[in-house]
C-alpha cells in the first residue's frame, strides 16, 4: 500500500526570523556526481544536497561501478573514467528525478554502456522524447517495449556524431543531455535555446576543464575532451530558499537571511519578481569565482502587489511558480503568470495542481494553458492538501500555513525529502526566533 504522510502545519500569520543555511543546491549536486563519475580521478564534493534525488544519482553511478563515499554533505567520487564503466546488473532506477534521468540518457548514449533507466509511478509518465529524439539524430540507440516514449528505456551506448540542434523548449535538462551527448561524439555540437535555462552544466564541464563556448542563448562543445577529476562546492539551493523567501515577504514583521545560497543568474528570477512586487531584498557578499556564484541574501515582508511573470523569466524561476503563485494571493491585484507550460510535465501538473490546491483554501486562482491568473490579496483558511506526491507542492502547502486562518493538513509530506531534508526543522526554527 502507498505510504500517505500527513503532516499538520500551523504558523497562522507568525513572523518568521532568523538565519539559515538552506541544503545543497539539487541540479549542482547531480551534475556534479555525473561529472566525477565522467572524470578519471578522484573529485571532491562538499555542500552536496542528501535529498532522495541525489541520492538516486549517487547509486546509478556506483551500479556502473565509481567509487562513491558519502558522509553527510561530503561527497567523494573515486572513478576509472567514463571508459572503464561497466554494464549495471539491474535496472538503474532515477527514483522522483526528471534531471537524473534525462541526463543520464544524454550521458549513456556515447558510452560503452548498456542499461535500462527506470523510475517511479510519477518519473515515469514525465516525457522523455525531447531528449531520446535529438539524441537519436546523433546516433544514439534506444529500446523499449511501449510506445509512449517514457520510462522504463534501455540504452545501448554507441559512437555519437555531433549537432546543430534548436531546442522547441528552453529546458536545461534537454541541453545538458544533448552536452553531454556532444561531449564524446564527433566534431562540435552546438545548442540553441529560445530563451536561457540554468547553465549548470557548462560551468561545470568549463570547472572540470573541458572547453565549452556560451554565447547569448548558445552553448558549443567539441567531442573527444577528457574531463580533469576537481574538488566541487556545491551553495544552498535558491530554489529551496525560495520558499522562505516567499514566507518572509508575505507575514508582516518578518526578516530572514540566507547564507551561502546559489546567485546564479539563470536561476534568479524569484530575486527578480519578490523586488517587482514590492518585497525588501538585499544582497551582501556575492562571491564569484570558479564555479557557481553565491552569497548571502535577507528578505523582509512588506505590502506586495500584483505582476505579470512570462517569456525569458520564465525558466529563471520555473521551480519557484507554486510558491509564488501562493505568494500571489496575498497580493494587491491580479497576478498572471504565461508561457509556463512546462508546468504540466513536472513531477505532477503543477498548473492544475497548485490551482486546485490553493481554491482549497479560499484563493482566487485560475488555470490557463500556459499559467495561471491569481487575484488577491485574500485571506487564506486552512484545509487539508495534498502535495500530488510532487515536493514543491508539499512545500507550498506547508509554507501557505503561515498566512491561513487555520491549520493546514498537508498529505503525502515526505516527498519533501526529495529537495529538501530538514524543512519543517527549518520552519519551526524560523517561527520561533525571538526578535
Ligand atoms: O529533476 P526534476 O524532477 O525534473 O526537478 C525539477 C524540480 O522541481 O526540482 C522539475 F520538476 O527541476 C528541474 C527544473 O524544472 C531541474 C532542472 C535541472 O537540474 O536541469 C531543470 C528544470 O527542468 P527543465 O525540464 O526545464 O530542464
Amino acid at each position: 500500500m502507498e505510504k500517505i504522510d500527513m503532516i499538520t502545519a500551523s504558523f497562522e500569520g507568525t513572523a518568521l526570523s532568523g538565519t539559515i543555511r538552506v541544503p545543497g543546491d539539487k541540479s549542482i549536486s547531480h551534475r556534479a556526481v555525473m561529472l566525477g563519475a565522467i572524470a578519471k580521478g578522484t573529485t571532491t564534493i562538499s555542500g552536496f544536497l542528501q535529498g532522495e534525488d541525489c541520492l538516486s544519482t549517487i547509486q546509478i553511478f556506483s551500479q556502473l561501478g565509481v567509487n562513491i563515499e558519502r558522509s553527510g554533505t561530503n561527497v567523494t567520487v573515486e572513478s576509472p573514467g567514463i571508459d572503464g564503466w561497466k554494464n549495471p546488473e539491474v535496472a538503474l532506477d532515477a527514483g522522483n528525478s526528471g534531471t537524473t534521468a534525462r541526463l543520464l540518457l544524454g550521458i549513456l548514449a556515447g558510452s560503452t554502456v548498456t542499461a535500462e533507466i527506470t523510475g517511479d509511478r510519477y518519473l515515469c509518465k514525465r516525457p522523455m522524447r525531447r531528449v531520446t529524439t535529438p539524441l537519436t539524430e546523433m546516433g544514439a540507440e534506444f529500446k523499449s517495449d511501449h510506445q509512449t516514449g517514457t520510462l522504463p528505456l534501455t540504452v545501448k551506448g554507441t559512437p555519437l556524431k555531433a549537432m546543430s540542434y534548436d531546442m522547441p523548449i528552453a529546458s536545461a535538462q534537454v541541453k545538458s543531455a544533448i552536452l553531454f551527448a556532444g561531449f564524446s561524439a564527433k566534431g562540435t555540437t552546438v545548442v540553441t535555446e529560445k530563451a536561457a535555462s540554468r547553465d549548470h552544466t557548462e560551468r561545470m564541464l568549463q570547472q572540470f576543464g573541458a572547453e565549452v563556448q556560451s554565447e547569448v542563448n548558445t552553448v558549443s562543445i567539441v567531442g573527444g575532451q577528457s574531463l580533469q577529476a576537481c574538488d566541487v562546492k556545491v551553495p544552498g539551493d535558491i530554489s529551496s530558499a525560495a520558499f522562505f523567501m516567499c514566507a518572509a515577504a508575505m507575514v508582516s514583521g518578518s526578516t530572514i537571511t540566507f547564507t551561502d545560497v546559489g546567485l546564479n543568474p539563470t536561476r534568479t528570477g524569484i530575486i527578480d519578481v519578490l523586488k517587482e512586487m514590492g518585497a525588501k531584498v538585499s544582497i551582501k557578499q556575492k562571491v564569484e569565482g570558479e564555479g557557481e556564484p553565491y552569497g548571502e541574501l535577507t528578505v523582509e515582508s512588506s505590502d506586495l502587489h500584483a505582476v505579470e511573470i512570462s517569456g525569458a523569466l520564465i525558466p529563471r524561476l520555473i521551480d519557484e511558480l507554486p510558491v509564488i503563485a501562493l505568494l500571489a494571493t496575498q497580493a494587491t491585484g491580479t497576478t498572471v503568470i504565461k508561457d509556463a507550460e512546462e508546468l504540466r510535465v513536472k513531477e505532477t501538473d503543477r498548473i492544475e495542481a497548485v490551482c486546485s490546491e490553493l481554491q482549497k483554501l479560499g484563493a482566487s486562482i485560475e488555470p490557463t494553458p500556459d499559467g495561471m491568473r491569481i487575484t488577491g490579496p485574500t485571506q487564506l483558511k486552512g484545509a487539508t492538501l495534498s502535495s500530488h506526491g510532487d515536493h514543491r507542492l508539499g512545500m507550498m502547502a506547508a509554507i501557505a500555513s503561515v498566512v491561513t486562518d487555520g491549520p493546514v493538513q498537508i498529505e503525502d509530506a515526505s516527498c519533501i525529502n526529495v529537495s529538501y531534508p530538514g524543512f519543517f526543522e527549518h520552519l519551526n526554527l524560523l517561527s520561533q526566533t525571538k526578535h
